[in-house]
């Protein structure tokens, strides 16, 4: 059934524009659908979603529910249907137990699950009981009923901090524990809420989820690494790097690549998107990039350890060699278009859509993901 969202009557109609607008570049959509993406964020039926919290800090929804763009949260909660959120509800105990069942029984195939933390899968799970079941159970319980499963933050895409050698309690992402059933991973920690307002908006919008990478990832999100859109990235080109916290180079905004930055090797959108509306991210305030949405560098490599180029790519600002495929994303008027609408943040945003091939297409196969190995002895 369709519904009209409470947002045309109580979000400023400018914000709720921006977001929009500044969502569908994010998407790697042509502007000209900033007008159907807003269509449907107004008048499609909110799916049911059951969110559920295992091993984790709950930073996942302090990033999406404390964002400091008001219009992020509102639209998310706007979007769905919020039926179970263990940190949100008013609910617990037995109360709580039964708004589960009762949402899940309504609307079995039909909702989805988002998940926020890893799962201990070792000694049967008891590492993490709520309500006298494992976490473990929990999931296998409601995920059988569930359309889809939207694993969002690095834990429970991929095990995040939790499974950390040695891992003592056997922590997992959903995929490995589910692995044939639909899921869409949005990793980081936190992730950007950004990432996971788009994907919702995708799938209202398209009534699909958008193209994934071989790590289940959307493509338009982590398509691309990095060390491609990485402001610090004509230092790395010159061979100006800071060598230290606080040395010269540091100071002057060199490269942090010799401090261990893992841009060269994490797919991610941080660069262009940025977070908090403050146009940062870490790489920009001085810190390296620790991989965090990679299953396979955050915390299994030491922070210090230098990333190996194994398939290095061009700096995005140069121009592109490749023949640009017709109607595979904003020219640079629609660029300009989308800044005198929303500032910066958009015109970013849509610079990394216009350089993704052809998301439109969900035919496309995934695409093998490269090795993410790690070398100390790498001195450059
Ligand atoms: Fe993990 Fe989310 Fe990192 Fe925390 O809950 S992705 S530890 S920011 O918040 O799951
Ligand atoms: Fe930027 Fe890190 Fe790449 Fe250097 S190594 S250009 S700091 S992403
Ligand atoms: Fe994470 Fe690196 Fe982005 S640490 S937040 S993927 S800059």
């Amino acid at each position: 059934m369709k519904t009209t969202s409470r947002l045309a009557e109580n979000l400023p109609r400018r914000d709720f524009i921006k977001a929009c607008v500044k969502a569908t570049a994010l998407m790697g959509l042509p502007a000209s659908l900033s007008s159907r993406v807003e269509a449907a964020a107004q008048t499609a039926a909110r799916p049911t979603v059951i969110w559920l919290h295992f091993q984790e800090c709950t930073g996942c929804s302090e990033s999406v529910l404390r964002s400091s763009h008001p219009s992020v949260s509102e639209l998310v909660l706007d979007l769905i249907s919020l039926d179970y959120h263990e940190t949100l509800m008013a609910g617990a105990g037995l109360q709580a137990e039964e708004a589960l069942h009762a949402s899940m029984e309504a609307n079995r195939g039909k909702y989805f699950l988002v998940v926020e933390g890893a799962v201990p899968t070792a000694m049967d799970g008891i590492f993490c009981m709520i309500g006298g079941k494992t976490a473990l159970a929990s999931l296998r319980e409601v995920a059988e009923g569930a359309a889809a499963i939207l694993c969002i933050g690095t834990c429970s895409s991929f095990g995040g901090i939790q499974a950390a050698p040695p891992n003592p309690t056997g922590a997992r992402g959903v995929s490995e524990i589910l692995p044939d059933k639909a899921i869409i991973n949005i990793p980081g920690c936190p992730p950007s809420p950004y990432n996971f307002l788009s994907t919702i908006l995708y799938y209202l919008t398209f009534n699909r989820f958008p193209e994934l990478d071989a790590l289940r990832r959307p493509k338009f999100a982590y398509g691309r690494r990095i060390h491609e859109h990485c402001e610090r990235r004509p230092h790395f080109d010159a061979g100006r790097f800071a060598s230290e916290y606080g040395d010269e180079g540091h100071a002057a905004g060199y490269c942090l690549y010799k401090l261990g930055c893992k841009g060269p090797v994490t797919y991610a959108n941080c660069s262009v998107q940025r977070f908090n509306d403050a146009g940062v991210w870490p790489v920009s305030i001085g810190h390296p990039c620790i991989g965090c949405t990679e299953p396979d560098v955050m915390f299994h490599q030491t922070v210090a350890q230098k990333a190996q180029i194994e398939d290095p790519t061009p700096f995005a600002g140069f121009p592109s060699t490749e023949p640009t495929p017709k109607g595979s994303g904003p020219d640079p008027l629609t660029v300009g278009v989308l800044g005198l609408f929303a500032g910066a943040g958009i015109g970013a945003g849509a610079m990394l859509a216009r350089k993704l091939p052809n998301r439109l297409d969900p035919e496309q196969q995934a695409e093998p993901h490269p090795t993410t190995k790690s070398d100390d002895a790498d001195e450059t």
